[in-house]
């Protein structure tokens, strides 16, 4: 059984629209910490993190949104998410958008690279989140984590220096894609990452891509990041995003990776991102969320309640 903490990221700063902020209250309203110790795990939730003042941060291009509250919370979130990769626990970050993942990634990253293990990512969106500050079409920085966490070039001003430790491109794997911009694309596609878009789930199962980056991970006796962003499920049964894009995991698709990563042994933490409960429908999203999580942490098909809508 594993030894659980669980840290909000209460940031909205990151995405286009507002109401991310809301998110780990919907987790803790919907159970989180009840459902993980339903299924024998022990769980600390250590509250909500607060982002650092970075005092006045020029932004290297004026279409950037809310640059210094994104630093302010990744310098924050690197920390805390440094500190808990040292000990013992499992940290699960409840988001907050996914720019909370620039610091949760990077934090993990500098924690690997002291104890000498390759950090590995997993990155479950429908997006590729791989845009740089000087490449992002919307401003909005939750769709440059992947590429900040990197080492892409000009993000200096997120930690306030350069990155500690950055992740190998080669480690990392994004699945679920179906929304990448021009210049992104370009970007992606010169780095080593891995990237798997809907239709290569449609002809080869998602099982089969998972499986192959695991091995990969299991191989190198390495570190396991997780990164779930809501809009990697289809938004007809995740209605809480900001960022729909039609097309997306089904259930039992994203069921199934969980499952396949829980019996892989591998995950060592976990971003819950872009939870909007402002656009949720009867704590739907939320409670898929949940359902999700408990994939994860070993809730098997056949522990399924039956539920009437
Ligand atoms: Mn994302």
């Amino acid at each position: 059984m594993a030894n659980i903490v669980l840290l909000g990221a209460p940031i909205e700063a990151g995405a286009g629209r507002r109401g991310c902020a809301m998110g780990p209250a919907a987790y803790r309203t919907a159970g989180l910490a009840e459902d993980l110790r339903a299924l024998g795990h022990t769980v600390t939730d250590l509250g909500d993190a607060v982002p650092d003042d970075t005092g006045p941060i020029e932004a290297p291009f004026s279409h950037l949104k809310a640059l210094p509250t994104v630093a302010g919370w990744t310098r924050s979130l690197h920390r805390h998410a440094q500190d808990l990769a040292r000990g013992p626990a499992l940290p699960i970050y409840m988001g907050g958008d996914h720019a909370l993942s620039m610091g949760t990634v990077t934090g993990h990253a500098a924690a690997a690279a002291e104890l000498g293990r390759p950090q590995f990512v997993l990155w479950l969106d429908a997006h590729a989140d791989f845009n740089t500050l000087e490449s992002s079409p919307s401003g909005n920085l939750h769709g440059t984590p992947l590429a900040f966490a990197c080492g892409q070039e000009g993000f200096d001003s997120m930690l306030g220096g350069p990155l500690p430790a950055s992740i190998d491109p080669h480690n990392v794997c994004i699945i679920g894609l179906r929304s990448v911009d021009g210049v992104e694309r370009d970007l992606l596609r010169a780095s080593d990452v891995t990237a798997h878009d809907m239709r290569a789930i449609d002809e080869h199962g998602i099982a089969t891509l998972l499986k192959e980056f695991l091995n990969r991970v299991a191989a190198a006796n390495g570190l396991l990041h997780v990164s779930l962003d809501v809009d990697f499920i289809d938004p007809e049964i995740a209605p809480a995003v900001g960022t729909t894009v039609p097309g997306g995991a089904t259930f039992r698709e994203a069921h199934l990776a969980m499952e396949i990563l829980h019996d892989s042994g591998l995950v060592s933490s976990l971003d819950l991102v872009e939870l909007n409960p402002f656009l949720d429908i009867r704590g739907l999203t939320a409670r898929l969320m949940l359902d999700l999580t408990a994939s994860l942490f070993g809730r098997q098909v056949l522990d399924r309640p039956t539920r009437s809508y």
